[in-house]
């Protein structure tokens, strides 16, 4: 049996032990998970809907529990944190309506009439990366179980601890045996074997492009319904005539939320040429303002990267000759730490500004009109977020048509609403998760014709 230490990101020093799920308990857990589902599915949607605001309430009452596991396993600040834990609660409020709401369609057609059902898939297999732990197991894990799915959900390697949390929280709120189940262990045993297990009938996968492709491959082996959210390199477009002060203000916790290590980092701001300089300006105090430090501080703002391995590759981003035009500021001393670090004048075919970075590494680039704006913005396989700041209306819906990204903010750095869609263009993934829709993407449409003759 194989044994992960779980380390503190901040002091380097061993969190917990977990043992790794094998092969074959991944096996049995899918197999269990198959058996619950011929019970789950049958649950009264009153019932069930009960059943997600118990699951609610449990966490509800354990947020300051997991803020607190989440900070010690994965260094995010536990302000952060605490607002991760709430939003589990709210997303499992949120589809805890849903069961209650699942109807179909009555069409008249010749002869009598069809009705449609939304029928739940079965055996739902999530996996789950170390950057968001716990939110994106809730975006994944509510609304499947609310269509009547059983979930195994794999957490990733280095962070499993609030999400093995998470799943005791659910029996704890009465979800019934094999409903919802948590396996730490490794993405090539335990997530490989969920993509190749033919019960399970879909992943749900957020992770890397590199990784979402390999998913992608191996679902098709089955014809299995496959949801991915990948990678981005997003782009905070400020136009001359914004609330320059604002953009400039709001610009490093567009990207240096959770150390950069946010799939929606606006990691490459693009100034109208005529106020760069005045940006910069204002951009320098702003970054240097970023609270970073220990995460179990209140008030801290950034915590440290997620590992040493992981710092390495973010520095790599950033060489000796790199145009660093002014930096933030980390500790010294134990912990992954890596300052707040803005890059300028870059090449578009610098690495900084054309790779996925997932650290907190921005580069600025200026641009002359609407036209270059759009099409520097483009200029990526990747579309997930993005922020538009500009005073003329117009232009802010132009702009956000012409970018091709699922996610955009106007004269704001915000990102995710739960009640609203959620995922990428191009390479950014595949389906939407979160909002009204979501169900849809965990049932499949039974259409049934009644005879009347
Ligand atoms: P990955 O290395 O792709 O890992 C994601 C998950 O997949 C982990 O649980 C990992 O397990 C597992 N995995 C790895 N290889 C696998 C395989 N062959 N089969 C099945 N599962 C496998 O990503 P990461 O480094 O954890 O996360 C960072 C990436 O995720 C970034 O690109 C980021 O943009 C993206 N991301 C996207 C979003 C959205 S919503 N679009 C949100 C967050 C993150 P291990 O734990 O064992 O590695």
């Amino acid at each position: 049996m194989t044994q992960y230490t779980v380390i503190n990101p901040a002091t380097e020093q061993p969190v917990t032990a977990v043992t790794h799920t094998t092969a074959e308990q991944t096996d049995a857990a899918i197999s269990a998970a198959a058996k619950a589902y011929e019970h789950w599915r049958a649950v009264a949607p009153g019932d069930r809907a009960r059943l997600l605001r118990r699951f609610a309430a449990e966490v509800d009452a354990h947020v300051d529990e997991l803020a607190a596991l989440e900070t010690a396993g994965s260094g995010h600040p536990v302000g952060a944190a605490t607002w991760e834990a709430g939003q589990v609660r709210d997303v499992l409020m949120y589809y805890a309506a849903a069961p209650e709401r699942l109807l179909g369609k009555q069409i008249p057609v010749a002869g009598g009439m069809n009705v449609t059902f939304a029928e739940p898939l079965g055996v739902v297999g999530l996996i789950v990366p170390w950057n968001f732990p716990m939110p994106i197991l809730s975006w994944g894990m509510a609304p499947a179980l609310a269509a009547g799915n059983t979930v195994v959900a794999k957490p990733a390697e280095m962070t499993p601890l609030t999400a093995i949390r998470i799943g005791e929280l659910a029996r704890a709120a009465g979800l019934p045996e094999g409903v919802l189940q948590i396996l730490p262990g490794k993405g090539s045993v335990v997530g490989q074997r969920l993509v190749d297990h033919p019960a399970v009938r879909k992943i749900v996968f957020t992770g890397s492009t590199e990784v979402g492709q390999q998913i992608m491959a191996g679902c098709a082996r089955h014809i299995k319904r496959v949801t991915l959210e990948l990678g981005g390199k997003s782009a905070n477009i400020v136009f001359a005539d914004a609330d320059i002060e604002k953009a400039a203000a709001t610009a490093p916790y567009s990207v240096f939320d959770n150390a950069g290590q946010d799939c929606c980092a606006r990691s490459r701001i693009l100034v109208q040429a005529s106020v760069l300089e005045r940006f910069m300006e204002l951009l320098e105090p702003a970054v240097q303002g970023v609270r970073v430090g220990d995460p179990a501080a209140a008030g801290t703002e950034m915590g440290p990267l997620i590992s040493a391995a992981h710092r390495e590759h973010v520095a790599g981003y950033v060489p000796d000759s790199a145009p660093v035009a002014f930096r933030g500021s980390a500790p010294d001393g134990p912990g992954f730490w890596y300052p707040p670090t803005v890059l300028a004048p870059v090449s578009t075919s610098d690495r900084a500004y054309t790779e996925e970075i997932f650290g907190p590494v921005v580069t600025v680039t200026p641009f002359a009109d609407e036209a270059e704006a759009i099409a520097l913005a483009n200029d990526t396989p990747y579309g997930l977020s993005g922020s538009i700041w500009t005073s003329n209306v117009g232009r802010a819906i132009r702009v956000a048509r012409g970018v091709e990204t699922g996610n955009l903010s106007v004269n704001s750095h915000s990102s995710v609403r739960y009640w609203t869609p959620f995922g990428g263009f191009k390479q950014s993934g595949l389906g939407r998760e979160l909002g009204p829709d979501a169900l849809d993407s965990f049932t499949e449409t039974k259409n049934v014709f009644i005879s009347t003759d």
